[in-house]
């Protein structure tokens, strides 16, 4: 039985419903081979499957009932070519009838995929790559701010040369005399043996407060600061110039440290520590808007935990809402050789994040730190997630991540957070709110420091940390003289 080859599959296919029984059978035959030949144009294929079979059988000269069973034979011992060849052509021309695969499988990824293959080897390389990149060495960039230098601490002293090598040269003899150079000269006038009035302290003042604004401090903060000195100048007898000098600074320095001093201090190492004397597992969160540092803090915690306290820190990775967040997250757990807790982009943080406080527990883990996905202040959607969170894991301490850079954003943007949780916290009659700041790209600023002291004046909550750069040593305390130094600078 042969068809003409011009003829289409679907009149062969209305034809092929009148055929013999004897073609019938063959036709149920075919199709069990085939679950899916059921449809009308899978129909039309299978019975192109049959022609092309007949056709390849008269091509070969036809199959007499003699010669088949000799035939089948060789089929079987897979080296009929002419068989092979109609079945490439029954495939090629049932993906037409088909028409283009509904679901890209993984098979048909790697078909397309002409990158450079990952081996473990490749993949190692790249994380010691970026392990020397996150764990600096060759500071030059940050060596001249004295940030490598001081162990934990920030030192400002650099600063000025900084600036000096920034202005190269344009620097007058009167740009390099510091704030309380300029104060103090501004008093030189005023004789010994004298009772200072308001009149003598207005032009140090006024001074004192154009330089506090130019380093970022609100003007309200630099009024509050020079109300304080006025208060404790006024009426005072100098006995000499010395002493005029010497009684000024000790009153900035005095309203300064006034301001700086937020009513409860941090120190995670040694919560850290305590917590795991008594075992149990101190967690932080990492909280702000987007892009101001928090993994980036986090990792940097991280390393700091472990290489100054010996700890066993474990990420967990809450961010996944952001694409990208939980592969940066797991760059860094490769990098510091810590685990990452994580599930990809599903689920609720807030569980995701109680999960991980359990696997830390029942694996030893002494600290986890938990990243969250960046969100703006006003987002109510995101803020009563990230409520859930914090209120249903109760973490240790709740860090605030902003920059130093946003001015007084962030002020806005920490007392949004903080109310947020208090709102969002649901029935919980004592919410847990942010307990510190850490700020974020100090190194940006040179010795603009306001920020953080407008932080600290208008919310109380201490700066646990400053970042003062993208490695994971550039993460240092900020001391109270230090900042007193920056400004007067
Ligand atoms: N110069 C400088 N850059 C920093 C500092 N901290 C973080 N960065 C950089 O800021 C960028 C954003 O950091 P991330 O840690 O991804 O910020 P994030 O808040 O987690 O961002 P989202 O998850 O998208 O909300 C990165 O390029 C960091 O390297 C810092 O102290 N100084
Ligand atoms: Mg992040």
């Amino acid at each position: 039985m042969s068809m003409g080859k011009s003829q289409s599959f679907n009149q062969f296919s209305k034809k092929k419903k009148k055929k013999n029984q004897t073609q019938a059978n063959d036709h149920r035959e075919n199709s069990s081979e085939d679950p899916a030949e059921d449809g009308g144009a899978v129909d039309s294929v299978t019975a192109a499957r049959q022609q092309l079979r007949q056709s390849n059988s008269l091509k070969s000269g036809g199959r007499s009932s003699k010669n088949k069973q000799s035939a089948s034979k060789v089929e079987s011992q897979g080296v009929d070519y002419d068989s092979d060849e109609a079945e490439r052509e029954y495939q090629r021309q049932r993906q037409f009838m088909m028409g283009p695969k509904k679901f890209v499988d993984e098979k048909d990824m790697k078909e397309v995929d002409l990158s450079v293959p990952t081996t473990a080897d490749s993949m190692q390389q790249d994380i010691e790559e970026k392990r020397r990149e996150f764990l600096g060495g060759d500071d030059d960039d940050l060596k001249h701010l004295g940030f490598c230098d001081s162990d934990e601490e920030i030192d400002f002293s650099n600063f000025k040369s900084l600036n000096q090598m920034k202005k190269d040269g344009e620097a007058d003899e009167e740009e390099t005399v510091s704030l309380f150079g300029r104060l103090t000269s501004a008093i030189k006038n005023v004789t010994g043996n004298k009772v200072l009035t308001k009149l003598d302290i207005q032009p140090i003042l006024s001074e004192f407060s154009n330089s506090l604004t130019d380093k970022n401090v609100s003007v309200e903060i630099a009024q509050e600061i020079c109300k304080q000195v006025e208060e404790s100048l006024v009426g005072v007898k100098t006995a000499s110039f010395t002493s005029i000098k010497t009684t000024v600074q000790k009153a900035l320095v005095e309203s300064i440290q006034k301001l700086l001093t937020p009513k409860r201090n941090i120190d995670i190492l040694k919560e850290a520590v305590t917590a795991k004397k008594r075992g149990q597992v101190y967690s932080i969160v990492f909280i702000g808007v987007n892009g101001v540092g928090k993994s980036t803090s986090l990792a940097k915690t991280a390393y700091y935990l472990k290489t100054k306290g010996n700890l066993r820190v474990m990420l967990a990775g809450c961010d996944n809402f952001r694409s990208g967040a939980i592969e940066q997250l797991q760059t860094h757990a490769s990098c510091l050789d810590v685990p990452l807790y994580q599930k990809g982009y599903k689920d609720d943080p807030a569980i995701i994040a109680k999960e991980a406080l359990q696997d830390a527990k029942s694996k030893g883990f002494d600290v986890v730190l938990i990243d969250t996905a960046g969100r703006m202040q006003g987002n109510e959607g995101l803020m009563r997630a990230l409520a859930k969170l914090v209120q249903l894991n109760k973490p240790d301490t709740v860090l605030f991540v902003g920059e130093a850079l946003v001015g007084n954003d962030s002020i806005d943007q920490l007392t949004k957070f903080n109310q947020s949780l208090i709102d969002f916290a649901a029935h919980d009659n004592n919410p847990r709110v942010i307990d510190g700041i850490i700020m974020t790209k100090f190194d940006t600023v040179d010795e603009k420091v306001g920020t953080a002291l407008n932080m600290v004046y208008s919310t109380g909550k201490p700066i646990v940390f400053v970042g003062v750069g993208q490695k994971y040593p550039h993460l240092k305390k900020l001391n109270v003289q230090t900042v007193i130094t920056a400004l007067m600078s």
